[in-house]
C-alpha cells in the first residue's frame, strides 16, 4: 500500500502542553521504518504549520482563546489531505484530538465516510456544553455539524452522518455531552460493552454497520488504551483497552480491507515513560495496516 504520514504538531486544543510533540515521538519510534518493513511504501509529508501557545498574549492558555489558530491548522491539514492522490492511505499524527476536524474531513475527500473513534472520551462537546472549553473535547460534534460556526466551516459543506460513527473504548462522558450523543444516535461501545461482548464481536458489529461504505477512517486517541500501557496521555482514564484487545481490534479492521485512513492522536511524550506510548501506537498502526504473525 502507498502510505503518507503527516504531522500536525498542535496542543492548542488540549488542557495541557506537550501533545504538540506527539508526531516527533511517533517518528522517533520509527513509524516509517515499521510500516516499510511490512512492505508498504511510505512518504513522510512533514508537518503542518501550527502556532505555538506561548506566543499568545493571553491570561489563560487554554480553551476557546485558541479557536483561530486551531481553525488555521485544521484548515491547512484539510487542504493538504485533499491534495493527496486517490488511493494513498494517510496516517495523520497529532497533536491533540482537535486536529481531527481537519483530518477526518480531508481524508473523506467530500465523500460519505465511516468514522471509528477509539477513545476514552466521546469528544462530542460543543462550546456551549463543554465544562473545560478545551476544543479537543469537541471534534466529533463539529464533524456532525454542531458547534462553533468558524470550526464548522473547515470542511465547507461536508459533514459526517451520525449513523456512520462508531465509538469504542469510551469511559468518560460529560453530562451535557451524554445528552448530545443520545440525541444524535451515535453508536457507542463503552468499556462495559467491551467487557461484556468481547472486542471481536464489537469489531464484527462495527463492520456490519459501516462495511457498506467506500471509506472508513479510524481515529485512534492514545487515551483509549489502558494508562498502564499508554501512560503518555494528557487525560488518563482507568480501565482502558488492553494491549491484546487493541491489537485484535486493529487486526480485525485490517482483515475487513475497508479502512482507508487513520489518525494517531494525543500522544504526549512529556508525560510518557521512555516513549512507550508512541511505540505502542506505532504497533497499532502496523496491525491496522495488515501486520501478521504468520
Ligand atoms: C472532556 C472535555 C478530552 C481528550 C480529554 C475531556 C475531553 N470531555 N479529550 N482528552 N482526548 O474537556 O470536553
Ligand atoms: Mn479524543
Ligand atoms: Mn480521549
Ligand atoms: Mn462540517
Amino acid at each position: 500500500m502507498e502510505v503518507a504520514i503527516l504531522g500536525i504538531p498542535m496542543d492548542l486544543g488540549a488542557g495541557r502542553r506537550g501533545v504538540d510533540m506527539g508526531a516527533s515521538a511517533l517518528r522517533n519510534a520509527r513509524i516509517k521504518q515499521h510500516l516499510q518493513d511490512l512492505g508498504h511504501s511510505v512518504t513522510d509529508l512533514g508537518n503542518i504549520a501550527v502556532e505555538i501557545a506561548d506566543t499568545f498574549n493571553v491570561l489563560e492558555q487554554s480553551g476557546m482563546v485558541f479557536l483561530d489558530p486551531i481553525y488555521d491548522a485544521c484548515k491547512r491539514t484539510y487542504d493538504t489531505l485533499m491534495q493527496l492522490p486517490e488511493g494513498v492511505f494517510p496516517i495523520c499524527m497529532g497533536g491533540d484530538h482537535s486536529v481531527s476536524m481537519g483530518t477526518v474531513a480531508g481524508c473523506a475527500r467530500g465523500e460519505r465516510t465511516g468514522l471509528i473513534w477509539v477513545d476514552a472520551h466521546t469528544d462530542f462537546n460543543t462550546p456551549e456544553t463543554s465544562p473545560t472549553g478545551n476544543i479537543h473535547g469537541m471534534p466529533v460534534a463539529h464533524l456532525c455539524g454542531i458547534g462553533h460556526e468558524k470550526l464548522l466551516s473547515i470542511a465547507g459543506e461536508w459533514q459526517i452522518r451520525p449513523e456512520d460513527i462508531v465509538m469504542i473504548g469510551i469511559r468518560s462522558v460529560d453530562i451535557e455531552e451524554r445528552r448530545l450523543i443520545k440525541e444524535h444516535g451515535i453508536t457507542v461501545y463503552t468499556m462495559r460493552e467491551v467487557d461484556e461482548k468481547g472486542i471481536s464481536r464489537i469489531a464484527a458489529e462495527t463492520m456490519k454497520k459501516l462495511g457498506h461504505l467506500n471509506r472508513i477512517h479510524v481515529s485512534f486517541d492514545a487515551d483509549g488504551l489502558d494508562p498502564t500501557l499508554a501512560p503518555g496521555v494528557g487525560t488518563p482514564v482507568e480501565g482502558g483497552l488492553t494491549y491484546r484487545e487493541a491489537h485484535l481490534l486493529m487486526e480485525l479492521f485490517a482483515d475487513s480491507g475497508k479502512v482507508t485512513s487513520m489518525d494517531i492522536v494525543e500522544v504526549n511524550p512529556i508525560l510518557d515513560e521512555k516513549n512507550r506510548t508512541a511505540q505502542v501506537m506505532v504497533e497499532m498502526a502496523g496491525s491496522l495496516l495488515g501486520k501478521r504473525i504468520l
